[in-house]
């Protein structure tokens, strides 16, 4: 089974949440360290990914790590081409749609799809939206930035990805972002598609994490509340939240 059809598999019974580790925010032991609390906090997938300052050998490191701490699938987030893992399960072959510089859209992608045959890694197609504000994503990704009163044309973005036979959507706030993406917007765009919807960016708490699943979030992706509470504690409250809905 492919890490996607285990996903797919899994959802039919509860949503899922991922833990998102930047392998340039720690180091390859901590980053496994705290995959492992996040395993055991009920974390269905850990991203690997940040937007800036990711080698290739961070990421090798970092999946290394976490992969002989967990036993969760292990998914590549990559900013670029250059941040890729052989080691991984899987990769988020992702186009941020809404990005003004076709190096985001199909530019990256080209550049890694040799390397990413070569090595047999899995690639789920994810298109990557960008709302208000977007963060550092969205300044790397030279997004324009879907408004966040604009939900009408995240499922525009949302239905093209589909019919170019994308398999997730993922709505991004960015990372740190102060608020998550809009229920309105999450709950516009789940009613449209088929596939899948992720949601990431500024999911601190419990409730947050718990509108965006009730809006229509199969996946709610948390990065930053990983990082800063050690203790796993605020973690566990999420996933919980996530699961209860
Ligand atoms: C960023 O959506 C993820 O790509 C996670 O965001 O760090 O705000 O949880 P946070």
């Amino acid at each position: 089974m492919t890490v996607y059809e285990s996903l797919l598999e899994r959802r039919k019974r509860v949503r899922l949440h991922m833990t998102l580790l930047d392998p340039d925010k720690q180091t390859a032991e901590e980053a496994g360290r705290l995959a492992s609390g996040a395993a055991r906090s009920g974390s269905d997938a850990i991203m690997i990914g940040g937007s800036t300052g990711v080698t290739q050998e961070k990421a090798d490191a970092t999946v290394l790590a976490i992969k002989s701490a967990v036993s969760i699938p292990t998914i590549l987030f990559p900013a670029s081409a250059a941040n890729l893992s052989r080691h991984a399960d899987a990769l988020y072959f992702m186009s941020l749609l809404n990005s003004r510089d076709p190096r985001l859209i199909v530019g990256e992608q080209r550049r890694a799809a040799p390397l990413v045959k070569k090595w047999g890694l899995e690639t789920i197609p994810m298109a990557y939206l960008v709302i208000e504000p977007g963060m550092r994503a969205g300044e790397v990704g030279r997004a324009d930035p879907i408004l966040r009163s604009k939900p009408e044309e995240a499922v525009e973005y949302a239905l093209a990805a589909q019919m170019l036979g994308m398999r997730l959507v993922y709505l991004e706030a960015g990372s740190g972002a102060p608020e998550p993406v809009p229920s309105e917007m999450i709950r516009a765009v789940r009613a449209a598609i088929d596939i899948p919807l992720v949601v990431g960016g500024g999911i601190r708490t419990a409730e947050a994490a718990g509108a965006v699943a009730r809006a229509g979030a199969d996946v709610v992706v948390t990065g930053t509340v990983v990082e800063r509470e050690k203790d796993g504690e605020a973690l566990r409250r999420i996933i919980e939240a996530v699961k209860a809905v």
